[in-house]
């Protein structure tokens, strides 16, 4: 299997790490942001979304990474996927949830946490707190944001991850 896509990016990262879990071989290639290079021809027939990732499985081209760890979990038959319908559905509503509900304020707050405090919107904190997401800060890191483990989401999100 052949991942494209940058490793700064989390939606390659999620497939990276699955792809370490599973004890998969793949390789992967520079695609996105400073590379430039989503919009060839080449690339756009495989992701027409000019994003990444991508995953090349011979004759198999997926895009949308939440997809893409689906077709890996399946095809590796891993339980963190499991064959079970039931069971599958504890998966597949975080993941939905993850991409639904989550994804574009989590997104909004991590952007914003960069900036000074001053220099923040002035419902920043009570974004974070209506999002599930909680700023901190720390000597390492000037600005971190994370996801706040309530008893509510630490029994799914503990429990498979
Ligand atoms: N819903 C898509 C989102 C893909 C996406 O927005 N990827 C970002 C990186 S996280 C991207 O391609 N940014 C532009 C670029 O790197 O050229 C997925 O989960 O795969």
């Amino acid at each position: 299997m052949k991942v494209l896509g940058r490793k700064t990016s989390g939606n390659v990262q999620k497939v990276l790490f699955l792809l370490e879990e599973l004890k998969q071989p793949y390789e992967r290639e520079d695609v996105g942001r400073q590379f430039n290079n989503t919009q060839t021809p080449d690339y756009l027939a495989k992701n027409p979304n000019a994003k990444v990732p991508t995953l090349v499985d011979g004759e198999v081209i997926i895009w949308e990474s939440n997809t893409i760890l689906r077709y890996i979990a399946t095809k590796a038959k891993s339980n963190l996927y499991p064959a079970d319908a039931a069971k599958r559905t504890h998966v597949e509503r975080w993941m939905d949830w993850q991409l639904a509900s989550l994804n574009n304020p989590y997104l909004a707050m991590f952007r914003e946490a960069k900036l000074e405090p001053a220099k923040r919107s002035a419902d920043f904190a009570a974004q974070a707190a209506a999002s599930h997401i909680q700023v901190g800060s720390s000597r390492r890191k000037p600005a971190r944001v994370r996801l706040l483990a309530r008893s509510a989401h630490s029994t799914l999100l503990g429990g498979v991850l």
